[in-house]
């Protein structure tokens, strides 16, 4: 029995879906409470997802990724050789460090009220797809001629990061591997599954947060 605890609207939680997805597997997905005692039990650094398996409990996106790689090695999202597989660890590593401006950027346009160090996120945002321009496969799919955990890792950061596009920010469309890539994975199957429950999550999120912000008003 799989257990993912998280939601959908997190693009750490969504990897773990689409690469269930991909692989057939079936799994629950439970809405974590992150301030208990019990899920801080289960992690400690207190964040989703964090996946159970037959009583096995473990956190971060990509260790479950892993994990469910080795669980379930058919079919492979992480490629035959060694330079496949590092080829694909090197897509992921470089969204999870060094694209995460993302969020930030995207969080301030919607919300006037956070202040960031904008310049700041744009410059670690540039090195980050500066950086993924040189390490995409280039046609195709992210890093290799398959679907792998490099896709699962893009597929749910794009989910937010063409929200940047709808506003008119250029940062994907004038790299031209990474602009080809979105035209490319956003006519997937697997992609519009995972974008529509994200966004279905977001959407429910957003009204949460709308309703809190009347109720502060209000109060
Ligand atoms: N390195 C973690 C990052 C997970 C993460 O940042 N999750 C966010 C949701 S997108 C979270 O749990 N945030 C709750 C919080 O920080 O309180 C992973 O890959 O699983």
């Amino acid at each position: 029995m799989m257990i993912l605890h998280g939601s959908a609207g997190s693009p750490f939680v969504s990897r773990v879906c689409m690469q269930a997805h991909a692989k057939g597997l079936k799994f629950e997905l439970s809405r974590a409470a992150l301030g208990t005692p019990e899920f801080q039990r289960m992690n400690p650094l207190r964040k989703i997802p964090v996946l159970e398996h037959d009583g096995f409990v473990l956190p971060e996106s990509l260790v479950i990724c892993e994990y469910l790689e080795d669980a379930f090695p058919t079919p492979s999202l992480l490629g035959a050789t060694p330079e496949a597989r590092a080829r694909v660890r090197l897509v992921v590593r470089t969204v999870d460090l060094y694209c995460g401006g993302v969020m930030s950027l995207l969080r301030a346009t919607n919300d006037p009220s956070l202040k960031i160090d904008a310049a700041a996120e744009r410059a670690g945002l540039d090195k980050g797809l500066d950086a993924l321009e040189v390490f995409l496969a280039g046609d195709g799919f992210a890093a290799s001629e398959a679907l792998s955990l490099a896709d699962c890792a893009l597929v749910p950061w794009l989910f937010y990061a063409t929200m940047l596009t709808k506003q008119g920010d250029d940062a994907l469309t004038r790299r031209p591997k990474l602009a080809r890539y979105v035209d490319f994975i956003e006519g997937q199957e697997l992609t519009r599954r995972i974008w529509g429950e994200m966004d279905e999550a977001y959407r429910a999120f957003r009204a949460r947060w709308k309703a809190g912000q009347v109720a502060a008003n209000n109060g």
